[in-house]
């Protein structure tokens, strides 16, 4: 009897350790699926995140196309043409927006505010003396659009070597309910000088040399440091940079 109990004590032993590892192997399982679960929450959230930015009014922009006109061409005289433009906007029932630029090296010669036919309200101001243009519009119809659409397109004519930033500032957006909505600006550069015009004085000469004279042998970081004169910017004015500044020597 001592003996069958002894038995049946070490069964039922057995049987309860047999079914506490089932029930740890089955709270570990659950513990990965719960971990897994919460990763994969994590995971979705950011991509729902991500994506909500990307398209999100946060991601409104007002720039300058092209963002970079670099051309040695276009000397006194010549003319060219930038547009400002907007994307990634919904009910946008109104905008204004200021924009400034050299009048030393630029003239303003026409806009063009866009599109015809939805604008009620149409008011711009170019002070050519001062190198500002406002441009102020109330739309028919609130514009909604992801793609690029044209604010204005604005044209130059150029009247010296030199450079400018097209400086886009004060500008405001508003929805239908007249609230201001979010948004990135950039700007746009112009420049008709050669890049190793190093003082930007019109040309490449003995001073732009003396710049990279007064810099030789320094480092990033050093007294004196001047990143005018490192123009291939590896961070140290060297021999390479001395090569190029003579290779554009007279250049304009
Ligand atoms: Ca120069
Ligand atoms: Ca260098």
């Amino acid at each position: 009897m001592h003996a069958c109990n002894g038995r049946l004590f070490r069964a039922r032993v057995i049987s309860l350790c047999e079914s506490l590892c089932k029930w740890r192997g089955k709270e570990e399982l659950e513990r990965k699926i719960s971990g897994c679960v919460m990763i994969t929450s994590l995971l979705l959230f950011g991509v729902l995140a991500s994506s909500f930015t990307a398209h999100g009014v946060s991601l409104t922009r007002i720039y300058i196309d092209p963002p970079l006109i670099e051309d040695l061409n276009l000397v006194s005289g010549k003319t060219f043409s930038i547009t400002v433009h907007i994307a990634n906007v919904s009910d946008l029932s109104s905008y204004d927006f200021n924009m400034s630029y050299n009048t030393v090296v630029l003239t303003w010669i026409s806009v063009f505010v866009g599109p015809l036919g939805n604008m009620p309200s149409t008011i711009w101001e170019i002070d050519d003396e001062k190198g500002n243009v406002w441009i102020n519009v109330t739309y028919g119809t609130p514009l909604t659009t992801n793609s690029p659409e044209s604010l204005a397109s604005l044209n130059f004519s150029v009247q010296d070597r030199g450079s400018s930033v097209f400086d886009l500032y004060y500008t405001n957006l508003l929805d239908s309910l007249g609230q201001p909505i979010p948004h990135e600006v950039s700007n746009g550069y112009f420049t008709n000088g050669s890049a190793y015009d190093l003082n930007k004085d019109g040309n490449v000469d003995i001073l732009d040399v003396l710049i990279v004279a007064g810099a030789f042998g320094k480092k990033e970081g050093d007294l004196g440091w001047d990143p005018r004169a490192d123009m291939n910017g590896d961070g140290e004015v060297d021999i390479f940079d001395s090569i190029l500044i003579a290779g554009h020597f007279g250049e304009i």
